[in-house]
């Protein structure tokens, strides 16, 4: 059961029924109920981490990167790559996106979202928890913070990534939890269903769930063993440290301290270190001087630590309600990334201070990491971090006090040194302010259900962990029993709901119901929740915007309006308030008039055409209008107007009489007149577009120039009624009159256009 190559897969049987060629078909939503279909005869065609395809001197597009992977088939570039040929590149490293909706099926779609954007790692947090549940859960109840991992809804959402990576093109790791009191059995179930990657590690047990220590190592043992044994990359419990420590880069000793127990153990039974990751968090963040804590702090890790993984997570503890703090300080966290090569790069959504993570904030963050990280490429060949002065002394300091650490650590027992409180106190080590986490090793969760193996002891699955029955070993230990799950999977037993209720099938139907499938509703967590956010600047006092914000939002009949973010502006001048509500409504999607889509030429297709064929245009706002910016706007080249593309274009200014544009277009022999009106009382934009017309009837050029109005009241049908060829209101751009004027121009010569 080693990891299998990506390129040799079977298509899973049932996938045929997704799409044509057994594919999902990229224009249509998934459909959940196509995922449930047949899922107990569904088996994960791999197990085991997946890294991307590293290609050192990649050529993408114009560009030449340095630490990038193979591309995608199918993604959504960043916004900018319109500028570079639609180019999207993707970092070397994993990109990681922690997917909390709460229901399984609503999950799957943010996963199919997050990896379009880049997202290879789905990392499933967990219903609040169920580290203290003794065993498995079934079915696929709703969770909260998280959601109940059980065998049906990992091996939905595994079917569901499956057909995802085929979509997009590349291998997507799927992620979640074996720490608790049900770790070994939940071990089991990964690497029955194709889970890739876990987090497991028996010190969270202990200071953060309080778990008995003896039971937490030795679940920790057989766990270990088995994720070892199907190439699950573990990541370890560390960055817990962090988000609860008073003062987090205080402990930056300790979280040397808890890796290095973290990985020893996992050596111990059998984990290679190429499947071991530490899991880092930057420990501060701005306003604090962040980089001189947090470099140090990651080169020294990396250097303690390298024959290990780095899985480097933004800083957690500081994220408060404003998401463009939580940006800046995620980017600066990838370029600690960039600066110390991390392994896999997770991304915690920007809202997670003020909501449980909304889809649209997963994909920003995954968008924030391949921007910062493909920003930064190359970076390590042109700037060197310096080895010598403060910085070493700084990464020698931390390195001490984390060894003194550990050996107090050794010389009290682990259990002795957790008991005296050594681990999260929030001195600086060895400075300590007596407030660390303190356990009782007789106490805690499961105490006392640590027994001895029998000396007939025989394990329910092959690759155990300890004692076994020498007598019954065979070359295959499940022999005696005619194979265990793991060598052959037909023993699983899978049971599909426990609760008639609280359960997928329901929860679809609901939705069905309340939503219908016609209709249309916004969204950022569950299929018809209603949600959006309304951003408003207040020029009130906090506690004054706050409620006026409230009221704004009743007034617009929005149901269950909350702030979740203010900012102040000034103490007396205003506060932004970010509101979230829900909309009381669906539209019916029939019922929307969707005007046909005006296709734009590309820029490269209009200077081409330019180029063989000039064209000249006279522009003017025209009657007695004297703003000049909108046309200026089409015009300039510093905006992307019209001269961009190589079109001369002669501005006579404003308030310029029609039949003055008009003998300047024959003078200048143009190919177009382009005339602006802002102003709109009276209908004077109306009028001054049917003078235009008339006027070059009357003088016999109306088929030489191609006439076009503009102004924010025109519309197209107002132009083409008032006898113009076209007409652009507000939000045109100069490409689009720009694509306009070519096209209408090949129209006329009678070449073809491509459609
Ligand atoms: C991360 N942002 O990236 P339960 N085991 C370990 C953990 O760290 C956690 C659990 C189990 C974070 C994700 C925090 N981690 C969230 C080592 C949780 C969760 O909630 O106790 O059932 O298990 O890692």
């Amino acid at each position: 059961m080693k990891e299998d190559r990506f390129e040799k897969l079977e298509k899973p049987e049932s996938a045929g029924k997704l799409g044509p060629h057994g594919r999902l078909d990229p224009s249509k939503k998934l459909d959940v109920r196509e995922i449930l279909r047949d899922l107990e005869n569904y088996r994960p065609r791999r197990h085991g981490w997946t890294w991307r395809k590293k290609v050192s001197d990649n050529k993408v597009g114009p560009f030449r990167y340095k630490e990038t992977s193979e591309s995608l088939e199918r993604s959504v570039p960043l916004p900018a790559a319109k500028y570079f040929g639609g180019i999207d590149p993707q970092p070397d490293c994993v990109i990681t996106t922690e997917i909390a909706s709460g229901r399984f099926e609503d999950d799957i779609r943010r996963m199919r979202m997050a990896a379009w954007h880049g997202a290879d790692h789905m990392m499933v947090i967990r219903t609040t928890g169920q580290s203290h549940i003794d065993g498995l859960l079934e079915g696929t109840p709703e969770g909260v913070g998280g959601i109940p991992i059980t065998r049906k809804q990992l091996r939905a959402t595994r079917k569901a990534l499956d057909l995802i990576e085929d979509e997009v093109g590349r291998p997507i790791n799927f992620h979640s939890y074996v720490s608790g009191v049900a770790g070994p059995e939940i071990a089991v179930l990964f690497a029955e269903e194709g889970v890739n990657g876990a987090h497991q590690d028996p010190q969270y047990n202990v200071l953060y769930r309080n778990v008995n220590m003896q039971r937490s190592f030795v679940d920790a043992a057989v766990a270990k063993r088995i994720m070892a044994e199907f190439g699950l990359l573990q990541i370890d419990g560390a960055h817990n440290a962090n988000a609860t420590a008073r003062e987090a880069w205080k402990v930056m000793p300790e979280l040397l301290v808890q890796h290095a127990i973290n990985c020893a153990f996992s050596r111990m039974v059998g984990m290679s270190a190429d499947k071991i990751a530490l899991s880092s968090v930057p420990p501060t963040a701005p306003p604090a001087p962040a980089m001189s804590y947090d470099l140090p702090y990651a080169v020294t890790l990396r250097w303690l630590f390298s024959d290990y993984k780095v899985r480097a997570q933004q800083n957690t503890r500081y994220i408060e309600s404003d998401m463009r703090e939580a940006t800046v300080t995620h980017t600066l966290n990838l370029v600690l990334t960039r600066l110390t090569s991390a392994d896999v790069q997770s991304t915690i959504t920007p809202d997670e201070g003020r909501n449980v993570p909304w889809h649209y904030n997963n994909l920003a963050a995954v968008d924030t990491a391949k921007q910062a990280l493909l920003a930064v490429d190359g970076l390590k060949e042109m700037v060197e971090i310096k080895r010598e002065g403060p910085f070493r002394e700084t990464v020698r300091d931390l390195a001490e006090r984390a060894v003194l650490f550990l050996e107090e650590v050794k010389e009290k027992g682990y259990f002795g040194a957790v008991a005296s409180g050594m681990f999260v106190d929030s001195g600086f080590y060895p400075e300590r302010n007596g407030d660390g986490i303190r356990r009782d090793p007789d106490g805690g969760v499961g105490y006392g259900s640590i027994v001895e193996r029998d000396r007939d002891y025989f394990a329910p699955v092959c690759h155990h962990f300890g004692y076994q029955d020498p007598s019954r070993a065979k070359e295959r230990l499940c022999e005696e029993i005619g194979g265990c799950t793991f060598c052959d999977p037909a023993k699983i037993v899978y049971i599909d709901e426990l609760d008639p209720e609280d359960n997928v099938e329901k929860r679809l139907e609901r939705a069905a119901e309340e939503l219908g499938d016609d209709m249309v509703k916004p969204e950022v967590q569950w299929a018809g929740d209603g949600y959006l956010t309304l951003t408003m600047f207040i020029p009130e006092p906090e506690r004054v915007a706050e409620y006026a914000a409230l009221e704004i939002a009743k007034r617009l009949n929005l149901e269950n309006p909350e702030v979740i973010h203010k900012g102040i502006a000034h103490p007396a001048e205003g506060t932004v308030v970010e509101v979230k509500a829900v909309v009381p409504f669906g539209i019916k999607r029939d019922s929307l008039k969707i005007p046909d889509k005006p296709a734009v030429l590309s820029a490269e297709e209009i200077r081409e055409e330019i180029k063989k064929r000039p064209m000249k245009v006279v522009c003017a706002t025209v009657g007695e209008d004297e703003h000049s910016v909108g046309m200026r706007e089409i015009i300039d080249i510093k905006h992307g107007g019209i001269e961009g593309f190589g079109i001369k274009a002669t501005y006579l200014g404003t308030s310029v009489p029609i039949d003055k544009v008009v003998n300047a277009a024959i003078e200048e022999d143009a190919d177009a007149i382009l005339i602006s009106t802002i102003i709109s009382h009276a209908d004077i934009h109306r009028k001054n577009m049917e003078r235009l017309a008339r006027l070059c009837e009357e003088k016999g050029v109306r088929q030489k120039f191609i006439l076009v109005g503009g102004g924010t009241q025109v519309t197209n049908d107002l132009a083409v009624q008032a006898g113009l060829d076209a007409g652009f209101g507000r939000g045109t751009k100069g490409i689009d009159v720009a694509s306009f004027l070519v096209k209408k121009r090949r129209e006329r010569l009678g070449l073809e256009n491509p459609s």
